[in-house]
């Protein structure tokens, strides 16, 4: 008998119950998948992390606070670190948002990363026209000395140099690579393991899981090494698309880097389901284009085949990072829900994306639900 004529035979009322009891297991397993918890499931792989913004560390209740103490435990914070913000003027420090944001994750159990100690962009003002061989020569000395110095023992690791390389592999035309010549990446991590001896040193950057560009990081870390300096990891951004996600690429470069004996971490993920005008998986901030509708494609809410299309690929690549979970240590978000989201305003300002796994009201997206799925037996 199959099973469609079977059904249709059965009485009435063993169809209800049926319905009944369809709906009971329902509400059971929503129940049970919103109280699911990224952080615990993960547990014994990897650390989940997100990124953390000055708004976000003020709150003293709500679903945002309850979502970030249930998710996540691990901590990197979104700008409030970055030079432009810690040394605002020649030599004058401002550690006050900072000092928050290690409390604030300290107090939720998370592992802090510090974002990040030498990066061109989002450099203080007074540098961007800096010229002087001397002055920037003493800026970069000091900004490392005295904020990896004063943070040792209280973050647990730094980004210390952060996307210092082109997509062919060679060196960025930075400040730091034209006054102080190519040695300036070694040097920025012997002044940091110098300073911060009780921290882990990163070397962070996007699209470098691309042959040639991680061709370039690996040269890279060998430097350090060679020169009997300590590096501890290196992070894949992880700024991709839904349906253009690079998982042959990935894999390869999680085995390239862990040969190297560091770890391998996602450090900036999510995965954007809007067109990019710019082609290519790029963060690269200084490009950007104009706002058409075409661009802007869901205003209104992501449309059921997207949201589908997003949860396969970040299952996907869950799985990926559970195969190698010896190797990968740590995954961290960037931002914990849609509405936070640095995709809204880049490459094109004022579109509306949807690339994390909770939505603008906080509720976990399908792809969320699909994250948890790849580690389910059988899996
Ligand atoms: O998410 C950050 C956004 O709020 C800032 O406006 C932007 C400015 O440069 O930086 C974003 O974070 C970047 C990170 O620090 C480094 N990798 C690329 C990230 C996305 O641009």
């Amino acid at each position: 008998m199959n099973t469609k004529t079977g059904l249709l035979r059965l009485p009435l009322y063993t169809g209800l119950i049926l319905l009944c009891h369809s709906s009971v297991i329902f509400k059971l397993y929503s129940q049970q998948a919103s109280n699911a918890s990224l952080k615990e499931t993960f547990a014994a792989d990897f650390l989940i992390g997100t990124a953390l913004n000055s708004r976000q560390i003020k709150a003293t209740d709500g679903a945002e606070l309850q979502l970030i103490q249930g998710q996540f435990n691990a901590a990197t914070p979104e700008n409030l670190m970055k030079a432009q913000l810690l040394q605002p003027q020649w030599n004058r420090y401002e550690f006050e948002e900072a000092d928050r944001f290690i409390a604030f994750a300290t107090k939720h159990n998370m592992k802090i990363n510090g974002h990040a100690l030498i990066w061109h962009s989002q450099l203080p003002r007074f540098m961007q026209q800096m010229e002087d061989v001397d002055s920037v020569r003493q800026y970069f000395v000091r900004h490392i000395r005295t904020v990896a110095g004063r943070y040792d023992g209280k973050v647990d690791s730094w980004d210390v140099v952060n996307e210092a390389l082109n997509e062919d592999g060679s060196l960025r035309n930075s400040i730091f690579l034209r006054v102080l010549g190519e040695d300036y990446i070694v040097e920025a991590f012997r002044l940091a393991q110098e300073a911060a001896p009780n921290t882990k040193l990163y070397y962070n950057d996007y699209n470098i899981e691309q042959p040639r560009k991680r061709a370039g990081a690996i040269a890279l870390i060998k430097k350090i090494q060679a020169a009997g300096v300590r590096i501890d990891g290196v992070g894949i951004q992880g700024h991709w698309h839904v349906g253009r996600v690079p998982m042959e690429h990935i894999e390869q470069s999680i085995r390239a880097f862990s040969a190297l004996g560091v770890e391998v971490m996602f450090t900036e993920l999510d995965l954007s389901v809007l067109p990019n005008p710019l082609g290519g998986n790029t963060a690269e901030v200084s490009r950007t284009a104009k706002y058409n509708k075409q661009l802007n494609p869901y205003p209104d809410g992501m449309p059921d085949s997207v949201q589908r299309a997003q949860a396969q690929a970040y299952e996907e690549l869950f799985r990926l990072f559970l195969k190698y979970r010896e190797e990968v240590t740590r995954i961290t978000l960037w931002g914990v829900h849609d509405g936070q989201s640095w995709l809204n305003n880049w490459p094109v300002r004022g579109r509306t994306n949807y690339p994390l796994l909770f939505d603008r009201q906080m509720v976990p997206k399908t792809a969320f639900y699909q994250v948890l799925k790849s580690k389910s037996p059988g899996n």
